[in-house]
């Protein structure tokens, strides 16, 4: 089995300093934060960034501030900047996080439209063609995100007619957000058989379902992704101090389950990617 990589996202769009003082919104907290989570063994950072109040923002010069800083500080770190933005922001302000230098490895790219807790996550089908043809023009490697079971299909078309990129495609199967398709290993596996040979995946839980999607993705030879944009709590009732808290306890857990985890540059072997 290769090694596990695991994905910190660590800020998040939606995520506030009133449900965890320890989300971070100013430059130094988003280094501070991305810097804990690559010291416990993450090998990729998901980036979301906001302004100094908190705000979510795609603006690329606040993106190449923050990456910028952190490459200063976690210099082998994948970075991976979303393109889901927050929830309402319009596609073109979404893809101004792709605009930075150099160009980002690789992106996230939503794979529909869904409920989003109260609100409905915007993902048209000329909106995705457009990301896809982006990722394309500039060599950046998609990580596709899938929040429904149909999100997997809809993909899978794209790239067999060339609308996004293709082979090998590294996707992430986003479970347990409200309104979407809950977090069961059930549902895992579904979408984990449907997968093209060659490709690799991650294992996102929502909220307390963390570490219950971690196990089984674990075992399965996927990936895990963990961080306050995902969920706030260590256990039950105990805020996570910070992204490291929660990285490291991924990492035992591999341990604990005789799974070596991945520096970046294996992360970047095991998802083709080139430096
Ligand atoms: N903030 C969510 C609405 C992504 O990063 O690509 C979408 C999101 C997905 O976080
Ligand atoms: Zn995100």
């Amino acid at each position: 089995m290769e090694k596990l990589i695991i994905t910190a996202a660590i800020c998040g769009a939606e995520v506030t300093k009133e449900q965890n003082p320890n989300v971070p919104y100013t430059v130094d907290e988003i280094v501070r934060e991305a810097k804990s989570a690559v010291d416990a063994g993450a090998a990729i950072v998901h980036l979301h960034v906001r302004e100094d109040d908190g705000t979510p923002t795609q603006s690329h010069t606040r993106f190449q501030e923050c990456t910028d800083a952190i490459r200063k500080a976690c210099p082998d770190i994948i970075l991976i900047p979303s393109t889901g933005g927050a929830v309402g922001m319009s596609p073109d302000e979404r893809l101004d996080s792709t605009n930075t230098t150099p160009i980002p490895e690789m992106a996230t790219l939503d794979c529909g439209t869904c409920n989003f807790g109260d609100d409905i996550f915007d993902n048209t089908m000329p909106t995705m063609r457009a990301f896809g043809k982006r990722m394309i023009e500039k060599g950046i490697k998609p990580e596709y995100e899938c929040f429904e079971m149909g999100h997997l299909d809809t993909i899978l078309t794209m790239a067999r007619k060339g609308e996004v990129p293709g082979s090998p495609m590294q996707f992430n199967f986003v479970l347990g957000v409200p309104g979407c398709t809950p977090a069961t290993v059930d549902n895992l596996c579904w979408l984990v058989n449907k997968i093209p040979a060659g490709s690799t995946w991650t294992a996102t839980g929502i909220g307390r379902h963390a570490f219950t999607l971690a196990a089984p993705a674990i075992v399965m030879g996927g990936n895990v992704r963990v961080g306050f944009e995902d969920n706030l709590y260590l256990e039950r009732g105990v805020l996570a101090k910070s992204n490291g808290e929660l990285v490291d306890k991924v990492v035992r857990m591999a341990k604990l389950l005789g799974r070596q985890v991945a520096t970046s540059d294996e992360a970047r072997e095991i998802l083709s990617l080139k430096r």
